[in-house]
């Protein structure tokens, strides 16, 4: 083909052909289920660091003229044609050559990394080489803690996996395609289009992080494994419940015990395996004297899974710290641990402190929750993805409560395939992964979505596994108020989708986008079903540093005026069983542009980029210290 430009490529092109879209003609292939409790594992190494990369914004290295796939695709590697000396022959046509690539940092997001990159959504391809000798009885797998948005990955030139989702984990099992000389190389194709059969769709408000955001290992484990393995309290408090998965030839004929703290509290024998995998369930008696994970003591216990041979021996094991607790309702109150607790937090994005990245490495996890707890919350709204691992293993040791969101977020297109596809794929990621987690409480499955029957049967679906996965959390979703008929007196909550929920999410902005600050405090909240509310989001954009008069917009003065005509609103609700202010810290967005101000920051952060507090953090500080968790007999 690159010897004469064929007349029929040409026309395709003049009458502007593209090239087949990724998203929607393949596939997902997902591999299910997934690894977890990944960096606890006795065989993992990191394939974290510099990775060179290539930027591809025309996609040259995966699609020819035609929009079929590139036989000579960059996946390859740099094989350059050589004279029999050895000499490169200088009339090579290889126009990529990963040896000479600038690197990029894994992991982290492309756009902070290079100044052409800032707002870049394209392709980037990766390339990895590392020493990992195979060896007999064992398997080999690639973890990626994320990767937004599509993902392919070849292996020694062989195409092993394709993910769709930006925020979740992936693995894929590389073992067959390993060398033996152990000198492997990894290429991986990460493209991140904003398109309308993806979740989110195109229009966010937040920067969409590009790139090889999670951290990558190489996990090393017996020809059968355990894949996951959790263990929880269930929501009476008088069994643990969880389950393990086993994935390989032997999973038939093996046995599972479970131990806390050295003591066994579970063993049975694993159910027989269907092409290889077998899940087996765990009901198991609760110790006496198991001391319970609460916000005040953050109490974790050694939980450990073995698998034995049908000898008694040990195939493998999980090691994980778990905590064990209750979250339930009743009427419209929250209980952790049977007593009602007021959730009195702050929402997040995984949004770097100090520089232009997704907050994905583990300090970044410390900084954040460091300046939210500089505010006396108990809680943390993780806004509008799953946040990396770190931000919950982080709440787990502070005692902190955490609700974790799938990107179900404004214009999704309901009835696409490949929306369905991705959210499910995403929430599996978002549940399996954390299950393990006191910290985490609340799936939410959804943020500000019009109600309508399409939207309300997507996101039952999603309601429904999630219970699937998980019978021990409270299932939410973040609901639109829109603004009303004009003096805004009363507010009814009367989505649909809140009679599907154990919470109600519900995120205003009276005071700012709508309604008046000095009529706010007076209005008065109904809803059509009984549940408790959170009041997820509300807030006003203020400039750090910028003062002036409290009716000034983009003022730290109007913020905290706005703030405290909502705490006066909300603390008259006699639903209200949490309330978490948008936002922790301004965030990059493109969305934002209002030049001087704004200039691609959303600035409703009660912290600036860098942690410069403004007034309004005395303000929540102030009210959270005086709203109390409701009576037990309230
Ligand atoms: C919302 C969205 C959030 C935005 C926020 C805002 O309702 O849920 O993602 O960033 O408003 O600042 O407008």
């Amino acid at each position: 083909m690159n010897g004469g430009l064929p007349l029929v490529g040409l026309a395709r092109r003049l009458v502007g052909e593209q090239a087949r879209p990724v998203t929607s003609a393949d596939p997902v292939s997902r591999p299910a289920p997934l690894l977890t409790a990944v960096r606890r594992r006795p065989g993992v190494h990191s394939l974290d660091g510099e990775w060179p990369a290539l930027i591809d914004p025309y996609r040259t290295g995966e699609f020819d003229l035609f929009g079929n796939p590139n036989g000579r695709g960059w996946h390859r590697g740099h094989r350059p044609r050589l004279a029999a000396d050895g000499t490169v022959l200088p009339t090579d046509r290889t126009e990529y050559d990963f040896d000479a690539a600038p690197t990029l940092t894994v992991p982290g997001s492309w756009v902070g990394q290079r100044p052409e990159l800032s707002l870049y959504e394209g392709s980037v391809w990766y390339q990895r080489r590392f020493t990992h000798r195979p060896v007999d009885d064992r398997r080999t797998i690639i973890r990626f803690g994320s990767a937004n948005h599509d993902t392919r990955v070849w292996c020694n030139g062989v195409d092993v996996a394709h993910h769709i989702g930006g925020y979740g984990p992936f693995d894929v099992e590389v073992t067959d395609h390993l060398r033996s000389d152990g000198e492997q190389q990894l290429i991986v194709r990460v493209e991140a289009e904003r398109t309308p059969d993806r979740v989110p769709a195109t229009d966010t408000d937040w920067a969409n992080d590009g790139g090889l955001t999670g951290h990558v290992d190489l996990v090393d484990v017996p020809a059968t494994f355990l894949r996951t393995a959790w263990l929880q309290l269930d929501p009476s408090g008088d069994r643990l419940v969880g389950s393990v998965v086993v994935d390989g030839p032997e999973a038939s004929g093996t046995s599972l015990v479970c131990r806390i703290d050295g003591t066994d509290v579970w063993a049975a024998p694993v159910p027989s395996a269907e092409a290889g995998l077998a899940e087996a369930g765990i009901d198991a008696d609760v110790p006496d004297g198991l001391t319970r994970w609460s916000a005040d003591d953050p109490v974790r216990h050694d939980v450990s899974w073995h698998l034995l041979d049908d000898a008694g021996r040990e195939i493998d094991r999980l090691d994980d710290r778990v905590g064990f607790r209750t979250i339930t309702t009743s009427g419209t109150r929250i209980l952790l641990n049977g007593a009602p607790i007021m959730l009195r937090g702050i929402a997040i994005h995984a949004d770097a402190p100090h520089r232009d990245d997704r907050a994905c490495r583990d300090d970044d996890a410390a900084t954040l929750l460091d300046w939210a707890q500089s505010l006396g919350v108990n809680f943390v709204r993780l806004s509008h993805y799953q946040h990396p691992e770190a931000m919950l293993e982080a709440c787990d040791e502070r005692g902190l409560l955490a609700w974790c969101e799938l990107p179900v977020y404004w214009g999704i297109d309901w009835t696409n395939p490949n929306a369905v596809d991705s959210a499910r794929s995403q929430l599996d990621e978002l549940v399996i992964r954390d299950r393990n987690r006191a910290s985490a409480i609340i799936w939410s499955v959804a943020n500000e979505t019009l109600p309508g029957p399409e939207r309300n049967e997507f996101l039952r679906d999603l309601v429904a596994r999630a219970r699937a996965h998980d019978p021990t959390r409270l299932v939410s979703a973040a609901l639109f108020v829109l603004p009303g008929s004009g003096e805004h007196e009363t507010h009814h909550l009367d989505d649909p989708i809140a009679a599907d929920l154990d919470v109600v999410g519900a995120n205003n902005y009276f005071g700012w986008y709508y309604g008046d600050v000095d009529t706010t405090p007076s209005i008065v909240w109904t809803q059509d079903v009984e549940r408790p509310l959170i009041m997820t989001e509300y807030g006003a954009g203020a400039l750090a540093g910028n003062h002036g008069h409290d009716r000034a917009r983009w003022t730290e003065e109007f913020q905290v005026a706005v703030y405290e005509a909502q705490y006066e609103m909300q603390r008259a609700i006699p639903f209200i069983a949490g309330t978490t202010p948008w936002a922790l810290k301004d965030f990059r967005t493109p969305k934002r542009q209002l030049p001087g101000i704004q200039d691609g920051w959303n600035r409703k952060g009660v912290f600036g980029p860098n942690g410069e507090e403004k007034l309004v953090a005395e303000v929540v500080r102030r009210v959270y210290a005086d709203w109390p968790d409701p009576a037990p007999a309230d």
